[in-house]
């Protein structure tokens, strides 16, 4: 792509990179304090440390590497104009500063309210205002990205938008939509309340706010590798894509059915009519939907790409896959992992199920399957082509081969890891919590076990992310020079023509809209009216 919006994109990676390494650092820090062998030095909290390891790790990392990759695309297919990348430049300095400013008061001890800033516990303002700030910087980048289709589509009368255009817009219409909660809570009730301007939060309008924008946010992760998946995987095993209307749908589906499901998070809260949760279940059982279509896609894809190479037997496809690429394998090893990772979030949506693994540490586990696992895996398949292709290297053989070792020794700490988090959750141990011995309770004495292997799990992750970054710097600094292919794939020529009504934003913007009414109105009247009296804030409550 063009050398300015390769700069911006790599501006974006580096924060990501960066990120991941502060972040991993915290994490593998936090396995052994749970383990009980090890104390943290110079009076630094637990809570402070798993703040810095969730607001870095999910949000920060997460929302460069997204919004870097979606420029990327956009660059490569419908292009940027200099104004536009003035603007994305403007977003991304906005973001950063409040990245920094979030990062500083969390650092100082003043913020130790987790990524999720679960009210009561109150934290500095200046943490509310970084991420408000984040959020403003992401929204610059959003209608950056819509202009930028706008503009492609003025001069390309009457054509379909390209497929990768198309998805980066959908992400970025789901992450307004939601994040307009997330902007709600912080400026109406956070930011005047930690300032001391009011006494009391609405601890329940506060939480259902941030669900509205948390559970769309995990999409917002995942949509990023399904693009992956559907439009450049197939072009790295030599297939094509399945169908080019199947991913469009699958796009719309989630951009409709992953908003109105906050409540999903919140079963077990008081202060919501059981027929308002049993409602959003169900719109939750819709939003797996398209996740099974993008399963059913990708085996339709491998198993054409195998057929077109000559191999006719039942699963002789499986052969003709390119094992050997990181550029596949990573993001496959993700695609396996969301297996087993997405059958675990249908158990956490059934509602019986919920009650026993919810605020367990199984829900822990599950993250670090889906986001930690699927979704980075493939953030980092892509980087292995992205980043030299950016900045004119030559993916090498070396690259290829440490990608490789560090797909395997993701896998198998993440295995440890999550494994032993799954099977804590169920025997009862707490999410959220340091190493105690519970006041000897003979209960709490079966996670001892697990916990230490989450501690050995995590430090083989670390031993990952170390050898991520060294990997990332080579490719950015030392790798020869040379030329890298961005790979996208083409349609199928046995696929059926996309129907013209899939691009009607205005329908699937309003049925997104009608959806959210339908889900959250009632509730919400229902909240303001019956709410108990707000609460005060817990501040420096725990460490
Ligand atoms: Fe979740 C909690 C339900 C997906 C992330 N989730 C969380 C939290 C996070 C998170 C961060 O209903 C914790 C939030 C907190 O801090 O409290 N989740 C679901 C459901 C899905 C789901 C129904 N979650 C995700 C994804 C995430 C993510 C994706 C991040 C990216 N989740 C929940 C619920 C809770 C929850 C409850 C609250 C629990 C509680 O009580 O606190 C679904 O979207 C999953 C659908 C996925 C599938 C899998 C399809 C498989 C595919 C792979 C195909 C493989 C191939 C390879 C082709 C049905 C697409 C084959 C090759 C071979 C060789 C075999």
């Amino acid at each position: 792509i063009n050398k300015d919006d390769g700069k911006l994109v790599m501006a974006h990676m580096y924060v990501a990179f960066i990120s991941l390494f502060i972040g991993g650092l915290m994490g593998v820090l936090q396995t052994m304090v749970r383990s009980g062998t090890f104390t943290l030095p110079f009076g630094i909290g637990y809570y402070q440390i798993l703040t810095v390891h969730g607001v870095i790790l999910a949000l920060v990392l997460t929302t460069f590497f997204i919004v870097g990759f979606q420029f990327a695309l956009m660059s490569k297919t419908v292009g940027m104009s200099d104004q536009q990348r003035e603007s994305a430049w403007f977003g991304y300095w906005i973001m950063l500063f409040g990245t920094i400013t979030t990062a500083i008061t969390i650092l100082v001890g003043k913020a130790n309210v987790l990524y999720t800033f679960y009210a009561p516990l109150k934290a500095y303002p200046t943490f509310y205002i970084g991420l408000a700030l984040v959020v403003i910087g992401s929204w610059i980048a959003c209608f950056t990205n819509f202009r930028q289709l706008a503009l492609w589509k003025k001069h390309h009368p009457g054509e379909k938008s390209p497929l990768l255009a198309y998805m980066v817009v959908i992400n970025m219409l789901l992450w307004f939509i939601a994040t307009l909660g997330l902007a709600a809570t912080v400026l109406i009730q956070f930011i005047p309340w930690s300032l001391g301007m009011v006494d009391t939060i609405n601890v329940l309008v506060s939480r259902t706010l941030f669900w509205y924008f948390g559970h769309p946010l995990v999409y917002f992760w995942l949509l990023p590798a399904y693009m992956a998946w559907y439009a450049i995987i197939p072009k790295i095993i030599g297939g094509k894509i399945f169908s080019d209307s199947l991913a469009r749908l699958a796009f719309v589906l989630f951009l409709m059915f992953s908003i109105p499901v906050g409540f999903h998070h919140q079963l077990t809260e008081p202060g919501i009519d059981p027929l308002w949760k049993f409602i959003q279940v169900v719109l939750t059982f819709m939003v797996i939907i398209p996740s099974l279509l993008t399963a059913f896609s990708m085996f339709a894809t491998f198993e054409l790409a195998g057929r077109s190479k000559g191999y006719t037997s039942l699963f002789g496809w499986f052969k003709a896959l390119p094992w050997k690429d990181v550029r596949f394998f990573a993001p496959m090893a993700g695609m396996i992992t969301f297996i087993p990772a997405g059958t675990g979030g249908i158990i956490n949506a059934s509602h019986q199920m919920n009650q026993v693994i919810h605020n367990t540490i199984w829900v822990t586990g599950h993250f670090h399957l889906t986001v930690g696992t699927t979704v980075i895996l493939t953030f980092f398949g892509i980087s292995y082509w992205l980043i030299p292709s950016l900045t004119g290297r030559r993916l090498t053989k070396k690259v290829n081969t440490l990608g490789m070792i560090q797909t395997f020794v993701w896998m198998i700490g993440m295995f440890i890891m999550s494994g032993s988090m799954h099977i804590a959750g169920l025997l009862g141990a707490p999410r959220r919590s340091s190493y105690s011995e519970y006041g000897g309770s003979e209960q709490a004495t079966e996670w001892i076990g697990y916990q230490i292997s989450q501690a050995i799990g995590g430090s083989i992750l670390f031993i990952g992310i170390i050898l991520m970054v060294y990997i990332f710097f080579y490719m950015v600094f030392a790798a020869p020079k040379g030329y890298t292919e961005f790979p996208m794939a083409e349609v199928s020529e046995n696929a059926e023509p996309t129907p013209k009504f899939l691009e009607n934003w205005k329908l699937w913007i309003g049925i997104t809209i009608a959806l959210i009414l339908f889900a959250y109105t009632v509730p919400f009247i229902d909240m303001l009216h019956h709410s108990p009296p707000g609460s005060p804030g817990f501040e420096d409550l725990i460490r």
